[in-house]
């Protein structure tokens, strides 16, 4: 077996799944379990005045309510991991369950636990909370304006965060010729995956051992976090993530939910078992997104782009979720220049509280929103110079010879050639004849647009140095051992935690290569503290580039040692054994060999091993790269819309990507659809939306509309390969580049169509009702 890395192989874990034999939280039935339920509060605003919980307690199935104050002093406060410096953060404690006051719409109030789920759900409704309902601030530039609700008493104008990065000297903006100036909406939308959020905890009173399983994208960051919350040992507290359906971001954060499930569960020394409901998801779980970005774009008349000053106020919502300070600073601040050297950049982000469900990473996080503005604004720049938005773009592209190559806000790209994926996909969708074909429809009084979208992003979070340095309260490596059974059979354990993304196939095949057996000869474990000592997660498209390539290093040092006593057992120099294809053969010596499976036999046996070897075959390795990885490439998208209706529909979808070394061309192929799907979803469909009182008016999905595959035409999705120089893997993070890169490329393709409307730039999503409305008011003129 060798060469399995870049071959196209079907997911190992599908079957399981796909046939009802995976076990997700719901599968879980545990002897004697309770089952819990949260009351949420209605209000985004509102003093509690008293909690009466009397009938609720009376149900025969009830066993316990528990409110804020009764939980006071006994859980601390959840904190956040980001603690970015020099922001001037504003941390205010939230505490599993609203104490005094609650703070949006969802914010938990009680917590009931009962011995079946109708009970628990009955008992819900048997609560009586009186509130006294206070103003709320919901929209985040409002929030900040004097006399506007506060969120915390004592954190004036709602600001949670205050950070800056580059600055533009007055002479190089005083030179440019040309500024281009507008503001986006980059709205608010919630990741929204097949599964909800869920939470099981039972303890062992005799051990003392609490175990939860739950629904999380990082259970080592649970553990962590959750452990001096509970006030438990890491030792005593194991966290499983079992079989999950999809996070999409928005099981990075530790939620009060799980902290409270984990307390009643060795509270009442019963199981406890928490699911969430689909209309609780919208409000309870963070929403993605919601960033108000002013952008200014400097240059010169001949296309020559100068300096980008950025202003990004964040809607954060009522508290710090664990990511949250970091989208709209880190991620998104220092890559507002994108592909391009533009020399000068400046980024100034607030942080806002507001009434409103805490916001966290969406798949992307920070990066598609610095993509947008920049991709978005880039078009506008063509527009007002009369440039095409492809020639503009390769004029200002940070070029090949110049990687590594450091952006204006000091990040360095560590490979890329722009030009390789764009020349591809132009000439896929045959760009000339496109645009002629445009002209032409125009003329018969079609509308038709061509959107471009050439993006770079930052992801394999990365250095843990540079965590640190940015403030995030942890490291950013990965670890994995790769153990060796007596037959050869091998067992794997990674820190990651996949939940959607496939990892046991694509790891599996990174191994396979490395040890030269067959798949079926390797399992993966992924996910569960007890395995694994330390592990920071999957979420930032990192598990390739770092816990993947922890994986090849172990199995490389399997290797190593394995040679010595291949070349112990042949009587040969460690020197002189190659090893290829699961086979040890001494060089130039054909016949003098031995197989994997009969090294691991020795090495297990361990009768004759190399003087002071140890036995076993196993290694470990822990891993933390010299910095990040940045993938990028190319999205055109072809739209037409419809005059009389204002209708959206995409007529092609051209993408090439460059991810560095394909592990798997399926499975990153089907990233980058389900990438595009999501991307696609908020710029043509998705968004919340609050009234001024701050309540949520889209929480069912009667009222938000998520994408369907009919919605698309066939994605024509291809790569090239630039290899990362920073894992021994070569390979970046594929799991958020289709979401990045799509939506501008959709906006900037509806906007094209608009083109002779004049309009610029529409709030996202574009619902027909908007571009219908654009269109009769151009035809008006
Ligand atoms: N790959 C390959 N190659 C390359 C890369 C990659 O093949 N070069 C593949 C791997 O291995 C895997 C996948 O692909 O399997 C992915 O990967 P990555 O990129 O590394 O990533 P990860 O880390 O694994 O994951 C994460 C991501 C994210 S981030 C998100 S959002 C999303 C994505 O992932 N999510 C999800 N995808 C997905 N899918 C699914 N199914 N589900 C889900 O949930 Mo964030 O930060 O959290 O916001």
């Amino acid at each position: 077996m060798a060469n399995v890395v870049g071959t196209p192989l079907k997911r190992k874990e599908d079957p399981r799944l796909l046939t009802g034999n995976g076990r997700f939280s719901d599968d879980i039935q545990l002897p004697g379990m309770l089952h819990a339920a949260i009351l949420r509060s209605p209000h985004a605003h509102a003093h509690i005045k008293k909690i009466n919980a009397e009938a609720a307690l009376k149900l025969p199935q009830v066993v316990a309510v528990y409110t804020g104050k009764d939980l006071e002093g006994k859980i601390g406060p959840i904190p956040s991991s980001w603690l970015v410096p020099d922001c001037n953060l504003k941390e205010a404690p939230q505490y599993p369950l609203a104490i005094d006051r609650v703070r949006y719409v969802g914010d938990g109030v009680a917590l009931v636990i009962a011995e079946d789920r109708y009970a628990v759900r009955d008992a819900l409704d048997l609560i009586d909370v009186e509130y006294e309902a206070l103003p709320a601030a919901v929209r985040q530039k409002e929030a900040m304006q004097e006399g506007a609700p506060l969120v915390h008493d004592d954190i004036e104008h709602n600001i949670a965060l205050h950070w800056k990065a580059g600055e533009i000297a007055d002479e190089v903006l005083e030179s440019a010729e040309v500024v281009v100036r507008e503001s986006f909406y980059v709205q608010r939308v919630f990741p929204s995956p097949i599964e909800t959020r869920a939470a099981i905890g039972e303890y062992n009173p005799g051990s003392g051992e609490l175990t939860l399983w739950c629904t999380s994208q990082n259970p080592h960051i649970h553990r962590m976090v959750l452990s001096g919350v509970l006030g438990i040992s890491e030792a005593k507290l194991r966290v499983i993530a079992p079989d999950m359906g999809g996070g999409f971001g928005g099981k990075i954060g530790v939620y009060p939910d799980e902290a409270l499930i984990g307390y009643a569960a060795r509270d009442l020394g019963r199981p406890v078992k928490w699911i969430e409901q689909r209309s609780e998801h919208f409000t309870a779980s963070n929403a993605g997104r919601d960033e108000v970005i002013d952008v200014e774009l400097y240059g010169q008349r001949d296309g020559a782009l100068t300096a980008i000053r950025v202003k990004n106020t964040a809607n954060l919502g009522a508290y710090l979720s664990t990511m949250g300070p970091g989208v709209a600073t880190i991620d998104f601040g220092l890559m507002i220049t994108g592909a391009y050297d533009i020399p000068h950049a400046s980024c100034e982000t607030f942080g806002v509280y507001t009434n409103t469900t805490p916001t966290d990473a969406y798949r992307g996080a920070g990066k598609p929103e610095a993509t947008y503005q920049i991709e978005r604004i880039i078009d506008l720049y063509a527009r007002e110079i009369g440039m095409d938005p492809v020639e503009l773009r390769r004029k200002n592209f940070a070029p090949k010879e110049a990687f590594p190559y450091t952006n204006a806000q000091g990040l360095i790209y560590d490979s890329g050639d722009y030009e390789k994926p764009l020349q591809k996909a132009l000439e896929i969708v045959n760009y000339e004849q496109l645009r002629q074909e445009q002209e032409e429809m125009r003329k018969q009084g079609k509308l038709i647009g061509v959107g471009i979208s050439t993006y770079v992003e930052l992801c394999g979070f990365g250095p843990s140095k540079v965590a640190g340095a940015i403030g995030f309260q942890g490291g950013v490596w990965e670890n994995s051992t790769v153990r060796v059974h007596p037959s050869g059979k091998v067992t794997v354990y990674s820190g990651t935690s996949p939940h959607g993304q496939g990892h046991a196939t694509t790891f599996g095949q990174i191994v396979a290569d490395k040890l030269g057996i067959p798949m079926d000869d390797i399992e993966l474990v992924f996910s569960d503290t007890r395995a694994i000592s330390m592990s920071w997660g999957t979420y930032g498209s990192r598990s390739t580039p770092v816990g993947g390539a922890a994986v090849a290093i172990a199995a490389d040092r399997v290797v190593e040692k394995a040679k010595k006593i291949a070349a112990h057992e042949l009587e040969a120099a460690a020197d002189d054994i190659i090893f290829e294809s699961g086979i040890f053969q001494v060089k130039g010596v054909p016949g003098q060999q031995r197989t994997f499976q009969e090294i691991a036999k020795a090495a297990n046996m361990a009768w004759n091993l190399p003087e002071g070897m140890e036995p076993s075959l196993e290694a470990q390795s822990f891993f933390d790269p010299e910095n990040f990885v940045y993938p990028f490439g190319t999205h055109i998208v072809v739209v037409e819309v419809d005059k009389e209706t204002g209708e959206i529909q995409m007529k092609r979808y051209v993408c090439v990507d460059d991810v560095g070394r394909v592990i798997n061309p399926l499975t990153a192929e089907g990233q980058v659809h389900g990438g595009i799907a999501q991307g696609v979803g908020q710029a043509l469909w998705e968004g919340a939306v609050y009234s001024s009182e701050g309540q949520l008016l889209s929480g069912t999905l009667m009222d938000y509309t998520l994408p369907k595959a009919r919605f698309f035409p066939p994605i024509e999705s291809s790569f090239t390969e630039t290899p990362s120089p920073v894992n021994p893997l070569g390979a970046k993070g594929v799991g958020e580049t289709g979401t990045t890169a799509s939506i501008p490329a959709v906006m900037n393709a509806v906007m094209d169509a608009l083109k002779p409307y004049g309009v610029k730039d529409i709030d996202m999503p574009l619902t027909p009702e908007k571009v219908w409305r654009v269109i009769q008011e151009g035809e008006g003129n």
